[in-house]
């Protein structure tokens, strides 16, 4: 088979284990897609729009460990790029393919089409180059094999998202034939003398403290660290706090879980538990505004101790070119029992309350909602929550051991979970999507629902109709809160147009959500839409008291210089 600069591409893609890629037309790309439906074992899933493309991969990676989107120049990659920050943010390797003007332009006068009508149309490599681990722009077939592999491999490296620009007129170019994936899939090993040298001290750092704790965070995942960090936990016995970024990377059903630690908004016990600490083991963790809570939540001083993907610090110490897994394992294998935390956790915990359901027809309530979304979460589930107040009532959920959590809090975009829903339940067809979305986020990106139906996905959407962004109501309230109300049960034929078999349901008490949910379970057709009616400050209590720190914080007047 003689390979062509597109059908390269597609076959990296599929070795490194993707069975699709999301793309939007356009005519700089038309070529390049020809070329990349010629690899069988590549499907392409089409989307309403860039943004929507590149958050579906976002979702896809999340599902699959990594993801291709395919756009247009300009017009649809620049729309694209904003959910390639999410990538970033996220630590997710997405690549980014954008089609590209027709190289023999660029040597002349012409001006061409999707570009700021100037002769320079290197912004979006440029810019490009700012959100990601690697940026390319293949104006060559003979390089075009080394420029894509290194993109890839320094994206699945680093789990970051890479670009690759290919100019109109390339993407059919021949090429040369792909070599084995070794080349790209092959890990540095952590450097032996380093990765001893930080478990000999992590070891004594932990020989010296009675009451050390866990922190999981969300780069756990990006690190493939979950398994290591169970033995850890095993082998020290004490409790493990999550982050809320980071919930269901620790099994929730593990004898150790603590709850999530979200400083004054943390599960009950799990703050009493991190504070009468004296150490903190700090994994994959990420700190900021948010997880913080307005930074009254910050872990610091000589009792923390941070393990990153490949990078070990604490008092005095840093460690570099070690592989998180390595370290955890091989620190599991040096420390003793230190059971303390978990000993007082035991405790001090909080026995679960059986929560009583609402009266059939009284009005629908936040907690009823998610009593009965509760219900429906099984070892097979993922629920994915929205930013909004579907973060916090999400947190709030109990998953048993095998559900997962997708939520995206370091880039926090309203808008994200429709494509990003739309791009997991495609990588993961065996699981039942669960999505918790809020009525402004919603509004964004709600085409994306029309390819779930497309595509036969029976996703489960509970859409809060709450009137408006209740959570920036919390945090700074003003008349820019309120937004239009849509039939949001209604849009589902809208979309289903004359072959789609999704439903839409509005319920607006809890025996209608009951039966909502019921449609939902048996349509295997299609997603299921519910919209629930509640009112504007029907809100969790976790989101007022995290509001009000973040406003403190972000009200603080501007430092003297
Ligand atoms: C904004 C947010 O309806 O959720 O539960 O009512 O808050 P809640 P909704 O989806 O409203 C979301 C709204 C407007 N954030 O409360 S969280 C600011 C924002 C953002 N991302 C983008 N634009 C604005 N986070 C892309
Ligand atoms: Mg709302």
């Amino acid at each position: 088979m003689t390979y062509t600069v597109g059908s390269y591409l597609a076959a990296r893609l599929s070795q490194i284990g993707l069975k699709h890629h999301f793309a939007v037309a356009g005519d700089f790309n038309l070529v390049l897609l020809d070329q990349l439906l010629t690899n069988k074992d590549l499907e392409q899933v089409y989307c309403c729009n860039e943004l929507n493309c590149g958050y579906s991969a976002e979702g896809y990676a999340r599902a699959c460990g990594a993801a291709a989107a395919v756009v247009t120049f300009s017009v649809g990659g620049l729309s694209a790029i904003n959910a390639i920050g999410s990538a970033y943010a996220e630590n997710l390797p997405v690549i980014l393919v954008s089609g590209a003007p027709n190289t023999d332009d660029r040597a002349t006068e012409h001006l061409v089409h999707h570009t700021l009508a100037t002769h320079d149309w290197s912004y979006q490599l440029e810019i490009a180059k700012k959100l990601t681990c690697a940026a390319v722009a293949i104006t060559s077939a003979a390089d075009a094999p080394h420029q894509i592999d290194s993109a890839i491999r320094a994206a699945l490296r680093e789990k970051k998202p890479a670009y690759i620009e290919i100019a109109c007129n390339f993407a059919a170019a021949p090429c040369a034939a792909p070599g084995p994936i070794s080349a790209l899939v092959a890990e540095e090993p952590s450097d032996p003398e380093t990765l001893q040298a930080a478990i000999a001290t992590a070891a004594e750092f932990l020989r010296g403290k009675q009451k050390p704790i866990l922190l999981i965070g969300s780069k756990l995942r990006a690190a493939g660290a979950g398994k290591q960090a169970i033995e850890l936990a095993e082998a020290l016995g004490c409790a493990v706090t999550v982050m809320a970024a980071a919930k269901s990377f620790f099994p929730e059903d593990h004898p150790q879980f603590a709850g999530i630690y979200w400083g004054e908004v943390s599960a009950p016990g799990a703050r009493e538990i991190f504070d009468w600490s004296d150490s903190v083991v700090c994994i994959g963790t990420i700190f900021n505004d948010y997880s913080t809570v307005g930074w009254t939540a910050m872990p610091s001083g000589a009792g923390v101790l941070t393990a990153d993907q490949n990078r070990v610090c604490l008092e005095g110490h840093d460690f570099g070119r070690i592989h998180l897994r390595d370290f955890l394992s091989g620190l599991a294998r040096k420390v003793q029992k230190r059971d303390a935390t978990m000993v007082e956790y035991r405790r001090i915990r909080a026995r679960p309350q059986p929560e009583h359901p609402a009266k059939p027809d009284g009005k629908l309530m936040r907690t009823e909602i998610f009593r009965q979304v509760q219900a429906l979460v099984t070892a097979e589930s993922t629920v994915i929550a929205e930013t909004g107040d579907s973060w916090f009532n999400g947190m709030g959920m109990k998953l048993p051991g095998g559900a997962r959590f997708e939520i995206e809090m370091q880039w926090g975009s309203i808008g994200w979970s429709v494509p990003a829903t739309f791009g997991y339940a495609v990588g993961a067809p065996g699981r039942r999507v669960i999505a918790l979305i809020g009525d402004g986020s919603f509004q964004l990106t709600a085409q994306e629902v029309a390819q779930m139906i497309r595509r036969k996905l029976p996703v489960i959407i509970f859409l809060i109709n709450n009137h408006g962004y209740t959570i920036e109501v919390e945090i700074h309230d003003g008349p820019y809160n309120n937004i239009k109300n849509w039939d949001y049960a209604g849009l589902i034929n809208v979309f289903n147009a004359e072959d789609g078999r999704g439903r839409g349901v509005r319920a607006a008490n809890g025996g209608e959500l009951a039966e909502a949910i019921e449609v939902a379970v048996a349509n295997h057709d299609g997603p299921t839409l519910i919209e629930c009616m509640i009112d504007r400050d029907d809100c969790s209590p976790d989101l007022i008291s995290w509001g009000r720190l973040v406003a403190i914080a972000n009200a603080r007047p501007p430092r003297p210089q």
